[in-house]
């Protein structure tokens, strides 16, 4: 009989799966489109969910119309950070979002090992600011990353962290591309979140609190 693999590693995406975050980048990128004379809707936020500060700008950039130099792009994305940094210095403690605190309890109580994998440049000050910097064994962030999700680099790099073979790694991702990335990765990938917008998770959930430790394990018994 062939042995079961078991569950020894978790990767968490940083905003929408453990802290309420998404919809702060997207009023923050919403002001700068409208001060530039055009809005983003929400499909096209959906677009911009774990996609990097420089490329998300571009992409609005594009849907606008507008072409700019360098230097007046990068201005714009400090802008922006500006102001995500202020709406999410200012986030209520309950940003956590429902669920995350009693999986990571259960995973740390399991000896499974955790860590962030996150496009953010901003994580390790929300992941303090929202006390969830003990939680982690290691932290991949934006600002040790060359490619951006899709590419699976921040997936790999964590569990390499971990010292846990990738396929013994399970994400929580709440972005087309960071599912697409957590696959790439040779990872089992949970949505969380709409699943019309996260078709090739392995399961998808509308938050934490529908996670059970049993239920993750039951992905690593499939064929
Ligand atoms: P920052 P995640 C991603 O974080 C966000 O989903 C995405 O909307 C954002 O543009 C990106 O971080 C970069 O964030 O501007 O803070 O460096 O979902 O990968 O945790
Ligand atoms: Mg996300």
């Amino acid at each position: 009989m062939m042995a079961t693999a078991k569950m020894q590693a978790c990767l968490f995406d940083l905003d929408g799966v453990l802290v309420d975050t998404a919809q702060y980048h997207y009023l923050a990128w919403r002001t700068l489109a409208n001060a530039l004379g055009f809005d983003i809707s929400p499909e096209q936020n959906e677009q911009l969910k774990g996609v990097s500060r420089m490329e998300s700008l571009d992409r609005i950039l594009a849907w606008g119309n507008v072409s700019l130099p360098d230097r007046a792009r990068t201005e714009l994305a400090e802008r922006k950070n500006e102001h995500y940094v202020k709406l999410v210095s200012q986030m209520p403690t309950d940003a956590v979002l429902p669920g995350a605190i009693a999986l990571l309890d259960a995973l740390r109580a399991a000896g499974v090992r955790t860590a962030l994998g996150s496009a953010s440049k901003n994580a390790e000050l929300i992941l303090r600011n929202c006390g969830l910097d003990r939680y982690m064994d290691a932290v991949v962030d934006g600002n040790r990353v060359t490619k951006s999700k899709p590419d699976p680099e921040v997936f790999l790099r964590g569990a390499q962290e971990l010292h846990v073979p990738p396929q013994f790694c399970v994400v929580f991702e709440d972005a087309m591309a960071g599912i697409v990335a957590a696959k790439r990765a040779g990872m089992k990938a949970v949505g969380v979140g709409n699943p019309a917008d996260l078709q090739q998770a392995d399961w998808v959930v509308p938050d934490l609190t529908a996670v059970t430790f049993g239920k993750l394990q039951q992905l690593f018994n499939r064929t």
